[in-house]
């Protein structure tokens, strides 16, 4: 059965190198569709029914640069069957920000943990299995560099991608945002499928442009949603964008300390 993985992670995360590590020669460059951003797409050595698409470095999966949008359309409109995001080891706060936004658009993902060649020098512990079952996804260390864990992440992806093992926990925000999620996931098109339900419920919540024109939704639901949200805003004293951010990062920050430990005069997650 033929399989695509898509490769996603911030700039500078090895993407790059692990791309063409696993495709060697098998490569075709060439644009997004309507933009002059880079598209990468190669064949897996040894196995030509497993196609790999390389996604632009992105932080987000917000509607600002065009990098991002090229990544969220191909990811809810193409639905590639498996995600590898590549989370670096030893910057791991600021990658699992992309991270938990990429378990929550309903697609398979394996979280291919790399740099983890780096981690003895910079004094880092990761509790790998820990992490896994917080974020609820496989997690595989790997060094792109050295070419370590590549066969493993690989195996792992093809498996979940054939079983459509999606996520199988989603992260939880604090209370009052929940419930603006909840809320606003009752008005998400019956079109949208239950697993992608949330990520766009997030979106609306955030007042995403280009997914409110997207859906466009009956003026009572939009009535109702922007109630929701600037109620949210009023509680909160913020804007509910910083609002969405904040609860990924405290997420984060319980998720890392409670599986991540540093040592030696690195800097700790609390200083
Ligand atoms: C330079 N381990 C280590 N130690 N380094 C890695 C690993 C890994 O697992 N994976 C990648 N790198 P990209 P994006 C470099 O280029 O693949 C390194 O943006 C240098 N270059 O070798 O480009 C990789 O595609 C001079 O490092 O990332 C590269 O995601 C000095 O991480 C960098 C030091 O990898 C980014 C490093 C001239």
């Amino acid at each position: 059965m033929s399989v695509t993985i898509a490769l996603a992670g911030n700039p500078n995360c090895g993407k790059t190198t692990m791309f063409n590590a696993l495709t060697g020669a098998n490569q075709y460059v060439g644009n997004w569709p309507g933009v002059t951003v880079e598209k990468k797409e190669g064949k897996l050595k040894n196995q030509k029914d497993v196609t790999v698409t390389d996604l632009p470095g992105i932080y987000s999966l917000s509607p600002y640069t065009l990098e991002e949008v090229v990544s969220r359309d191909y990811l809810l409109k193409e639905k590639p069957d498996v995600i590898i995001d590549l989370v670096d080891a030893t910057n791991i706060e600021r990658n699992l920000y992309l991270a938990t936004q990429l378990l929550e658009i309903g697609i398979p993902v394996v979280i291919a943990l790399n740099m983890v060649d780096l981690l003895k020098k910079n004094n880092i512990n990761i509790n790998v299995k820990g992490l896994s079952s917080a974020l609820g996804c496989p997690i595989v260390e790997t060094s792109a560099l050295k070419g370590t864990g590549l066969k493993e992440v690989v195996d792992e992806a093809i498996k979940c991608a054939n079983q459509h093992r999606v996520p199988s926990k989603q992260m939880e925000f604090p209370k009052a945002v929940e419930k603006a999620v909840n809320e606003i996931e009752g008005f998400v098109p019956e079109t949208i499928s239950q697993e992608n339900r949330r990520w766009y419920a997030v979106k609306l919540l955030e007042r995403d442009s280009k997914v409110k024109e997207g859906l466009s939704l009956p003026a009572s639901a939009q009535s109702r949603i922007e109630e929701i949200a600037s109620n949210l805003e009023k509680a909160e004293d913020d804007d509910t964008e910083s609002i969405v951010t904040d609860g990924r990062y405290q997420y984060i920050q319980k998720v890392v300390s409670a599986n991540v430990k540093r040592s030696g005069n690195k800097m700790t997650v609390s200083d």
